[in-house]
């Protein structure tokens, strides 16, 4: 029997926290060790650029994340693991899919309304059609399952709106549905404003990077907000790195908790540290992971937009 195909991706837009990892890149690790499914896995690129950055500092956050993605334990033999932009059939169907999505439901997405508020200067039309990129982004390589955190489930369910009106309008069943896959933490909440998700662009007091130092982390956790709902978001990371906690949760003792989950969490990457800084001295051999991920991943999207151009009528 075929596996089934289990496809997500990560924006390289700079350090990425606790709640990237227990969302979603621990869950992409977890998957691609059961050898139970088919794995793609992307650094998206061209999703990045939709929100305001520099241009000079892109390449290296384009491979910084390749390296997080390695160090973390993705295994290129086990998956494909690529950059969005160089596979580019994919923004190819997501052209056919901007011609079956209603702007309406585009309308809808939160993410674009949330991001649209943050970058009032630049609303641009890829922030918009984003979810349509992502729609293209799995269904390119057939993907059924999509491990993400919580902030993705409507854009997942977009997707699979897509494919539906793909499928009636070209009365054809060769796009199939696509479903998120949610870890236990799929989404943590900021330390310093636990009504809103843990986020890089809130600021660096919301938000722990998997790379922190020891003293950074601690000082991190020191100034979370203790509020009851803080103290909940700090509890539920707690137990998402219990296996490194030396003790239990106690939230009527805060100050040693604290101290306590510092020192867990950042025991917890320590073969990360170790596996990064290697990565990091080999740039070659990174690169040659991201080359070959790009000819496998190309190989079945160039099929799919082949497969699609014949149903949609066009010439192939
Ligand atoms: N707080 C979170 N809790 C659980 N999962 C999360 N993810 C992101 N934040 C949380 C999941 O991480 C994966 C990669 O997400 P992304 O590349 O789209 O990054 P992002 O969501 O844009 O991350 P930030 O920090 O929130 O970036 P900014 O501030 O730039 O918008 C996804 O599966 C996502 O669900």
């Amino acid at each position: 029997m075929n596996k089934q195909t289990v496809v997500s991706g990560i924006q390289p837009s700079g350090q990425l926290h606790i709640g990237n990892y227990l969302g979603a890149l621990k869950n992409w690790v977890e998957i691609q060790n059961s050898g139970k499914y088919d794995c793609l896995f992307f650094i998206a690129d061209y999703h990045s650029i939709t929100e305001n950055y520099d241009p000079k500092e892109k390449k290296e956050q384009i491979f910084n994340l390749a390296v997080d993605c390695l160090a973390a334990g993705l295994d290129p033999r086990k998956s494909v693991f690529f950059i969005q932009s160089q596979v580019p059939a994919c923004t190819e169907l997501a052209w056919v899919f901007n011609t079956i999505t209603p702007v309406s439901e585009l309308e809808r997405m939160t993410q674009f309304k949330d991001k649209a508020s943050r970058q009032l200067k630049n609303i641009n039309m890829g922030l918009f059609d984003y979810p349509v990129l992502q729609a293209a982004d799995i269904l390119i390589y057939k993907g059924v399952l999509v491990p993400v955190g919580e902030d993705q489930i409507q854009h997942v369910e977009l997707t699979r709106d897509i494919a539906r009106w793909f499928n009636h309008k070209y009365q054809t069943d060769y796009l199939p549905e696509a479903k998120p896959l949610l870890t236990k933490s799929a989404r943590v909440m900021s330390l310093a404003d636990p009504e809103k998700k843990m986020s890089k662009s809130l600021g660096a007091k919301h938000f722990l990077g998997i790379d922190e130092s020891k003293e950074k982390i601690l000082d991190k956790i020191k100034k979370a907000v203790s509020t009851a709902e803080g103290i909940e978001n700090l509890k539920a990371i707690y137990e998402s790195f219990l296996e490194d906690m030396a003790g239990d949760f106690k939230p009527d003792k805060m100050g040693e908790t604290k101290a306590v989950m510092a020192a867990g969490i950042y025991n917890h990457f320590a073969s990360f540290r170790e596996k990064k800084q290697e990565l990091l001295k080999n740039r070659s051999y990174v690169n040659k992971i991201l080359a070959q991920g790009k000819k496998q991943a190309e190989k079945i999207a160039t099929k799919t937009i082949l497969e699609i151009k014949e149903i949609i009528g066009l010439a192939s």
